[in-house]
């Protein structure tokens, strides 16, 4: 039986020594760093690099009123940590990958060339696509053959992503490097004063395990075994800013690790926005928790501070989203002066309108121990099976999902293919204003009842639905629904 207390003394042992040797703890380490066949390199001194701006990949042609691209999927040798060259698994070279730009309206294609060893399916996180281009688990393409995927956009901005999703391997594949942002814009974003250009910044946050020769170490479910915080491919960098109000779209790329942000002196970041494009109205707040495949949308007016603050973006909680911890993720350097002509609306945008439900249903969220001592995860009990339809739903209706994680002390979260949703309760009680917007990832914390509301109206067919902690998706914590 696993306790509270025990889950302690493993991230304790874990972190500390190899000492620990409870097996039966499995689905939260399933190795101590010993038999993963490395020990951890020292950590890397913070703010001794700058915040790499990802590349914004170049169309190969915007004829026909569709842009499109080819990306490689190739390994590659990434500058991650000072003094050494990791192997990574990269789209088009980069670590994490380029953001791809895209306006509401205007279709992009993409064509992905498979140059690994293993078959892939690249998932557009958030998007509204057909469901042959939705990237499922089971729909790969082999090493050495080509995919293209095409997304319509016909769907409101939002700050979406794309990643590798084939199961059983996502979650390697994605620790390793398979993962970008895919910004969609639309006339409403864009007719608003926000900071734009240089100052609209995309910042990738995850987790890592380096060895002591600075390579990925990967272990499934390794949640306490990846201490190094790494932003846009950086352990903790620093970046220049001028006196003025910067976007920032934060993306949770972690497989597992729940983040939660402040600045180290409290102040209020607003946020404007989150998975599925901007909250109705802005908020201020001092935190942001951010679950694993989940989107932040802030705004920070570095203005209230002299020329030559440092300010520091930490992250607040321990890799199980439970404890104290606190670890920088970005030093913020404000080194000048300049006219700021950009402003935040009281209000931002409206939500699309939503059905009366006609279907109500419930998710449960588990992990248990089979017969063999492995380790089940499941969603009502039921493993993933992609030969088993879950859910039927009827196109052009609204369904409110339950959605718990009765788990004492695990966190799950959850994701759904095709539909940005609303949240409407959150254990017992109003969502906070951070959840007002359209969603398509939630943060299920140990104990969390969610409800939320899906508007299927867009494709029909067979979509998934799953823990976006991806080891968890990989252990079997996902299903299917069929939308005729
Ligand atoms: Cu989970």
């Amino acid at each position: 039986m696993l306790t509270r207390r025990g889950l302690l003394r493993v991230g304790a042992a874990t972190t500390l020594s190899g000492a620990f040797t409870g097996v039966a703890l499995a689905p939260l380490v399933m190795a101590k760093p010993a038999e993963s066949g490395a020990s951890a390199l020292a950590e890397p001194e913070p703010f001794r690099t700058k915040l790499p701006v990802l590349p914004v990949l170049t169309p190969v042609s915007v004829s026909g009123g569709v842009d499109r691209y080819v990306v490689p999927v190739r390994s590659a040798r990434a500058g991650i940590l000072p003094g050494a060259v990791t192997d990574v698994l990269t789209f088009n070279g980069s670590f994490p990958g380029p953001t791809i730009k895209a306006r509401s309206g205007r279709p992009v294609s993409v064509t992905y060339r498979n140059l690994l060893q293993d078959p892939l399916s690249v998932h557009l996180h958030g998007g509204s696509v057909a469901a042959a281009d939705d990237g499922a688990p089971m729909d790969t393409f082999e090493p050495g053959k080509t995919r293209t995927y095409t997304y319509p956009n016909r769907q409101p901005h939002a700050s979406l992503w794309y990643h590798d999703h084939a199961h059983h391997s996502e979650s390697e594949h994605v620790y390793r490097g398979l993962s970008g942002s895919y910004l969609l814009t639309d006339a409403d974003e864009l007719a608003l004063p926000l900071p734009a250009g240089s100052y609209d910044v995309p910042i990738a946050l995850r987790d890592a395990h380096f060895d002591e020769s600075g390579q990925l170490v990967y272990v499934m479910d390794e949640i306490f075994g990846r201490p190094t915080l790494l932003t846009n491919g950086k352990p903790a960098p620093y970046f220049e800013v001028a006196a003025r109000k910067y976007r920032f779209r934060l993306l949770n790329s972690s497989n597992l690790r729940h983040l939660r942000l402040r600045l180290a002196d409290s102040s209020p970041i607003t946020q404007i926005g989150s998975d599925g494009g901007l909250l109705p109205r802005p908020y201020d707040t001092d935190t942001l928790w951010l679950s694993p495949g989940e989107r932040a949308d802030v705004v920070i007016d570095f203005s209230r501070y002299p020329v030559g603050t440092q300010l520091v973006l930490q992250n607040t909680v321990g890799p199980a989203g439970d404890s104290e911890e606190v670890r920088p993720v970005l030093r913020l350097d404000v080194v000048r002066k300049v006219h700021d002509p950009s402003s935040v609306p009281a209000i931002l945008r409206t939500l699309p309108a939503q059905p009366e439900a006609s279907q109500e249903r419930s998710m449960e969220l588990n992990m248990s121990q089979a017969s063999d001592s492995s380790w089940v995860a499941t969603i009502n009990g039921k493993v993933y099976d992609p030969n088993r339809i879950d859910i039927n739903v009827q196109q052009d209706t609204a369904e409110i999902w339950t959605i718990t994680n009765p788990s004492e002390f695990v966190p799950h979260n959850f994701h759904v293919h095709l539909v940005q949703f609303r949240v409407i309760e959150r254990n017992g009680g109003e969502p906070g204003p951070e959840e007002a917007g359209l969603k398509d990832t939630i943060r299920m914390a140990p104990g969390d009842t969610v409800r939320i509301k899906l508007h299927f109206n867009s494709y029909r067919g067979v979509y998934v639905y799953h823990c976006h902690m991806l080891d968890h998706s990989a252990m079997g914590m996902m299903a299917q629904m069929k939308i005729s």
